[in-house]
């Protein structure tokens, strides 16, 4: 009897530490994390992404779990920004171009022909003008980690072949968000349209744009050589996209959370950054082979361009402020001389 006692007492403390045991495991639950992008998941941006959550994962010994969304499934660039900022989302990569209505000084990244090369790129994101702007961020609610690489942009369109300035005038073109992109594209001659990214495909294949400008990686991934025939390869402006963290929830994290994300962001920037890199350097024969009749801009037009848009350099200079337009003037120059 006494021994039945003892049994059935020690079975229902084991009872009863299995079932505390199974309520802290659900207290550890991992941490889930809505990692949202644009563009489709066979994508650099989908492949780095997809990265960036093994990385969190093998990091934080499976206690946090990235699940990343594509194809603006959780919405185009400027909503998830807000959702981020709201705390309803944890986090995103997108344009920096789409946040200029956050935090103007990022239009710095919009400048058409600022920078010329990926080492230009790579020294001014991750230095002190990067973080600076990046930094901005906090003050409207996001955490700015790494910058990724959209890339070089380039012409597309349905209409003709484009091989001077004049050839752009009537082109309805769809540009990103942002003032610069309109004023540039503007002053250039075009019809410029502001649009989602989200909406660019079915613009075009209605005819509602013409043409728009990206890198050929986007070009290709999203695959606009469907519905537009002529590409010129202008490079007219080098494009970031930033990795973002909701600061709402950033604050809940502790440190050492913080830590595996940034250290997973920088993984995935230099993974990603050479994928696009490597993405590039083939994509203009892809392109090619699917269709698409691709022109150079020659030097001469290309010069032509770059005296027209003088006058938005003006503008940006007065958007980001004329100490950070002087300090990445000196810095350039300084990288420039440094071959
Ligand atoms: C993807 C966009 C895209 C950008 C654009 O969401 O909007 O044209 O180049 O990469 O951020």
């Amino acid at each position: 009897m006494a021994f039945l006692r003892r049994t059935l007492i020690a079975a229902t403390t084991a009872a009863l530490l299995g079932a505390s045991f199974s309520a802290m495991a659900q207290d550890i639950k991992p941490r889930l994390i809505r990692f949202g992008y644009g563009l489709n998941e066979q994508s650099n941006q989908g492949r780095a992404a997809k990265v960036f959550a093994e990385t969190v994962e093998k990091n934080s010994g499976g206690k946090m779990k990235v699940r990343a969304i594509g194809a603006a499934a959780l919405g185009p660039d400027n909503q998830m920004q807000q959702a981020l900022i709201g705390g309803a989302q944890e986090m995103m990569v997108g344009s920096t171009a789409t946040l200029v209505g956050i935090t103007k000084e990022m239009a710095l990244w919009d400048t058409p022909f600022l920078i010329s090369n990926a080492k230009e790129a790579d020294i001014l994101l991750d230095g002190p003008i990067g973080d600076k702007i990046r930094n901005k961020l906090q003050e409207k609610g996001l955490v700015g980690l790494v910058y990724w690489e959209n890339g070089f942009r380039n012409l597309t369109n349905s209409k003709r072949a484009i091989n001077t300035m004049e050839d752009l005038q009537g082109v309805k073109l769809r540009v990103m968000q942002n003032n610069v992109f309109l004023s540039s594209f503007q002053t250039l001659g075009a019809n410029a349209i502001p649009m989602a990214f989200s909406e660019l495909f079915s613009a075009l294949e209605t005819k509602t744009v013409d043409g728009q400008e990206n890198p050929f990686n986007t070009i290709l991934s999203s695959k606009f050589y469907e519905v537009q025939k002529y590409m010129t390869v202008t490079n007219h402006v080098y494009s970031p996209w930033i990795v973002t963290v909701s600061k709402k929830w950033w604050d809940q994290l502790s440190k050492d959370e913080q830590k595996v994300l940034m250290d997973a962001a920088k993984v995935s920037r230099d993974f990603e950054r050479k994928d696009t890199r490597d993405e590039a350097a083939k994509a203009m024969g892809d392109l090619k082979a699917k269709g698409m009749l691709i022109n150079e801009l020659s030097p001469a037009e290309s010069a032509r361009m770059r005296d027209k848009l003088t006058k938005v350099y003006a503008l940006i200079a007065a958007d980001v402020g004329m100490d950070l337009w002087n300090e990445t003037q000196v810095e350039l120059t300084k990288i420039r001389s440094t071959k």
